[in-house]
């Protein structure tokens, strides 16, 4: 399936894995963009030279194209967007803020800047600031969100610039995929269904907890500090949105969190970390290899669409 963002990208599927902090490191970008999709590294909290390394070590793994998220709350963010340009990365994505102040050094690098957005107003802004694509990330996504939905956000942000769309947000199969067509998208990012694929290398504790979610197993915390994050229900969240209640300061629910997705992601403390997830989890049941999923999805979704 060609649409204007694999011709951008130059790979075979319209499919790009979300950059998820801790979570995304180099063997699970490698393996999709092995697939035909685009892999992305997620910078998350990291440190530079650490990104670097991952960039790296993804290189040995695939000659496809692949790319690296940047979490722009991250305080080494400058130096990332740095590393970036000396590696030769081929696309960057952006989360949690507003990337214009990179956006020459990285245009000027040949470099594809797909900024993450949760507003039509930011997708706009990001355009006149030559973004060549966006990613219109509903409400229905793990980590950081925005509020608007994607079946509302992705045709209004659609309707609002030239530049082509990717839907993300609440899709995990063939069906999403296909609803993000429809919507006008032109591919779609996907996290949570790459959570549980045997290339991603996270704790095993965190695979389980993805698979055994239903649909209302997720959780959005932090909505009175300005930094929404869902995830699935836990101790931690429960503990956290008790605090919230109570109108606790920003320090008593920062040490919460501070640390908490690595003690998920690498140590399997499922009880005290976030365990980040999309309310798609439910839908999460198998330990695919990326290859499969990236495959078995557009199969799904291009019969979909020839039927529509
Ligand atoms: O960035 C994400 N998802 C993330 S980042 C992340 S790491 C983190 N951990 C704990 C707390 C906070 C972050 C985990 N998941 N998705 C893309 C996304 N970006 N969703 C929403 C936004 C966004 C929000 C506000 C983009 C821009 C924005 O404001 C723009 C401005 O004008 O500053």
């Amino acid at each position: 399936m060609k649409t204007r963002v694999t011709e951008l990208l130059g790979i075979e599927y319209p499919v790009i894995q979300g950059g998820m902090a801790w979570v995304a490191e180099y063997h699970l970008a490698a393996a999709v963009s092995n697939a035909g999709g685009l892999g992305i590294i997620g910078a998350g909290g990291a440190p530079a030279e650490f990104v670097r390394d991952q960039i790296r070590k993804a290189k040995e793994l695939t000659d496809k194209p692949f790319g690296v998220n940047v979490m722009l709350m991250n305080p080494e963010a400058d130096a990332i967007a740095q590393v970036i340009v000396d590696e030769g990365v081929k696309v960057v994505t952006t989360g949690a803020g507003n990337p214009a102040k990179y956006m020459e050094m990285w245009k000027a690098a040949g470099i594809k800047v797909i900024p993450v957005v949760a507003s039509v107003a930011l997708a706009k802004l990001m355009e006149r600031g030559g973004a060549d694509a966006v990613v219109a990330e509903g409400m229905e996504s793990g980590g950081h969100i925005g509020s608007t939905t994607t079946m509302a956000l992705v045709p209004q942000v659609v309707d609002a610039v030239k530049i082509p769309v990717i839907a993300a947000g609440g899709i995990a199969d063939g069906r999403g995929i296909a609803a993000g067509f429809m919507l006008g998208a032109e591919a779609v990012q996907m996290g949570t269904v790459f959570l549980t694929a045997k290339e991603c290398t996270v704790h095993q504790n965190y695979k389980d907890m993805v698979i055994k979610a239903k649909d209302i197993d997720s959780v959005v915390t932090g909505t009175s500090t300005g930094h929404p994050v869902r995830g699935i229900r836990n101790m931690m969240t429960k503990e956290y949105l008790r605090l919230e209640k109570e109108g606790a300061e920003l320090m008593e629910l920062e040490k919460l969190t501070l640390g908490a997705l690595r003690k998920a992601v690498v140590e399997g403390d499922v009880v005290n970390g976030t365990v980040m997830a999309g309310q798609i989890a439910g839908l999460v049941k198998t330990e695919p290899s990326c290859e499969e999923i990236v495959t078995g999805l557009m199969a799904q979704a291009e019969a979909l669409l020839k039927r529509a």
